[in-house]
């Protein structure tokens, strides 16, 4: 694969890339990272990026001809007539769809992404109307700029090509990734799969000293009753995912041994609050 990113700070990602998994994948030629300073593809004597908007208001925005003459020198630029590689132009903005795993699934297939960091209160809306693909946004907060959101987009989704990570199951059986589709709703039985997290949040991990600072390591998991270490971490996945992010359990994949703990929860939970509601 490979990433374009055009940004005013091409020296933002010189450390988000040399580390760990991105890295090794840039190592190993699974993908390749370029940026693209857009002062660069300035004309004038000053190398301006921005400008006052129309209709005044607060802040500067991205000019559109930098942004224009960086993608036109990627020949991205009159948008290709008919786009024949699997690539595509992403803005990012607060103003985007929400990035999701879904949506890294999506973009991990391509052959080339090209990420476009907004910056000050925005840019030249007309580059997202004339070369623009899609609008993404990491999250509902407001960032000083797209490269932050950049350097989530291109490792969420480059731990996702093939080759990348060591354990393929190690990307899909974390939180959001695809569960185990061929898990079996049996009535009233322990979920089959160990990991197998269809849509919860993941279950806590432990490794050695078996007690730290006083604090020991779960009983079920020193032991070797696998079954009963399945039910344990199905439990704590079901207990964080409701604590935490209880929306994701309207998607979930749930058998009726979780509902049924889930509701031992949710009555603990109004016990705690004082009885109340
Ligand atoms: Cl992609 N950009 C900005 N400026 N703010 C954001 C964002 C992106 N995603 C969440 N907040």
């Amino acid at each position: 694969m490979q990433v374009d990113v055009l940004t005013i700070f091409p020296h933002f990602f010189t450390g988000p890339f040399d580390h760990g998994v991105l890295s090794r994948a840039r190592k190993a030629g699974v993908v390749s990272i370029e940026t693209h300073d857009l002062r660069a593809f300035t004309q004038d004597r000053h190398r301006t990026v921005d400008d006052r908007p129309f209709g005044g208001g607060e802040g500067m925005v991205l000019k559109p001809e930098p942004i224009w003459n960086c993608l036109e020198s990627l020949g991205l630029a009159p948008r290709p007539a008919s786009a024949p590689a699997k690539q595509q132009v992403v803005l990012l903005s607060a103003q985007g769809a929400r990035f999701t795993q879904a949506v890294a699934a999506e973009l991990a297939v391509l052959d080339r992404v090209v990420l476009l960091c907004g910056r000050y209160e925005g840019i030249d809306e007309r580059i997202n109307e004339l070369v623009c693909d899609r609008e993404l946004s990491i999250g509902d907060y407001v960032l000083s700029g797209g490269e932050l959101a950049a350097a989530v987009i291109i490792d969420a989704v480059v731990r996702l090509l093939p080759g990348v990570l060591g354990n393929p199951d190690s990307s899909r059986f974390e939180s959001f990734g695809a569960g185990d589709p061929g898990e079996e709703y049996v009535p009233g039985s322990v979920p089959p799969s160990t990991h197998g997290s269809g849509g919860l949040l993941d279950y806590p991990h432990y490794t050695r000293p078996a007690e730290f600072r006083g604090v020991p390591v779960p009983q079920v998991l020193q032991g070797g009753d696998h079954v009963a270490i399945r039910r344990w971490r199905r439990q704590r996945a079901l207990e964080k995912t409701f604590r935490n992010r209880p929306d994701l359990l309207q998607r979930a994949i749930l058998t009726e041994a979780d509902r049924k703990f889930l509701s031992v929860l949710e009555v603990q939970g109004r016990v705690e609050n004082g009885g109340s509601s």
